[in-house]
C-alpha cells in the first residue's frame, strides 16, 4: 500500500527579472524575490510530502551570486523534499547557475541535471521521480524523450519536464516541444510540467499532466501552484492554489 501523497507543484519563478534596466531592474528582483517567499510560504502551509519544481526558477544564467545563494537557503529551510529541473531560461549552459552552484549539497533538494534523465527515489515516501536537465532549448530537445518504461507498482511514479505542450496532428517548430502522444505513452502517476505562465490540463486519457503557472500574474491569469494529491485506488487529483499576492 502506497501512502496518500500530498506534491505541492510550481514552476516559472524567473527570479532576477531585469529587462526593464535601472531602477525598475531592483524593483522587479524585489518583486520577484517577494513572490518566491510568499509561494513558499504558501506552500509551507499547506504541509505538502514534496515539491516539485519545474524550471525557470531563475530567468538568466546572469543571475547574481547573492540571489542564488539566497534561493538556495530559502529552499534548504523547508521542511519536506524538493526536486527540480532546469528551464530553457536556467538551462546547462558553460557557467550555467546550476555548474555554478551546486544544488545537490542542500540536503532536501535534488536537481535533476542529467542531460539524458534521472530518477531520485524518496524511499519513505515510495515516491520516484523523473526529469531530465536542459542545455539546448531548441526544436530538437524534446523534454519528454526517454521516459521509463515498465515501471514498479510498489512506488507512485511522477514524471517532470520543461517545455511548450504540442497537441496530436499540429505542426510544430516550437523548441522543447512536449507531445500529447508522449504524454499518453507515459506510465507516471502525474506529470509535473512547467513553461507555459498559466494553469493548463494537458492530461491525456490515460496519463495526468498539468501545467501548474506561475507565482507572477501573466495577462488575466492569477499566479498559482497546484497541489496533486496521490492517493491509492483513486484518480489523481489537481488542486489550483491562486497566490494571495496581497497577504
Ligand atoms: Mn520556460
Amino acid at each position: 500500500m502506497r501512502p496518500t501523497l500530498k506534491l505541492a507543484h510550481c514552476s516559472d519563478i524567473h527570479l532576477d527579472y531585469d529587462y526593464y534596466g535601472g531602477d525598475r531592474n531592483i524593483a522587479k528582483h524585489e518583486y520577484y524575490c517577494d513572490l518566491f517567499g510568499k509561494l513558499l510560504t504558501d506552500i509551507s502551509a499547506a504541509k505538502p510530502d514534496v515539491m516539485l519544481l519545474a524550471g525557470d526558477l531563475f530567468d538568466h544564467n546572469r543571475a547574481a551570486d547573492p540571489t542564488v545563494v539566497w534561493a538556495m537557503e530559502m529552499l534548504g529551510k523547508l521542511d519536506f523534499p524538493v526536486v527540480m529541473i532546469p528551464g530553457n531560461h536556467d538551462c546547462l549552459v558553460d557557467n550555467a547557475i546550476y555548474l555554478r552552484h551546486d544544488f545537490n549539497q542542500i540536503a532536501n533538494v535534488t536537481l535533476l541535471d542529467e542531460l539524458h534523465g534521472q530518477t531520485v527515489e524518496l524511499d519513505q515516501l515510495k515516491l520516484a521521480v523523473w526529469g531530465k536537465g536542459m542545455r539546448d532549448h531548441t526544436p530538437d530537445n524534446q523534454p519528454l524523450d526517454g521516459v521509463p518504461t515498465g515501471l514498479n507498482g510498489g512506488n507512485w511514479h511522477v514524471g517532470m519536464g520543461h517545455g511548450i505542450p504540442v497537441a496530436t496532428g499540429v505542426d510544430c517548430i516550437n523548441s522543447s516541444p512536449i507531445h500529447e502522444a508522449q504524454i499518453e505513452a507515459s506510465e507516471f502517476n502525474y506529470l509535473a510540467l512547467g513553461h507555459l505562465h498559466a494553469v493548463r490540463d494537458v492530461s491525456t486519457a490515460n496519463s495526468t499532466a498539468f501545467y501548474c503557472g506561475a507565482p507572477s500574474p501573466v495577462m488575466d491569469e492569477c499566479g498559482a501552484w497546484l497541489m496533486t494529491t496521490l492517493e491509492e485506488n483513486k484518480p489523481t487529483q489537481v488542486e489550483v492554489v491562486e497566490l494571495d499576492l496581497n497577504s
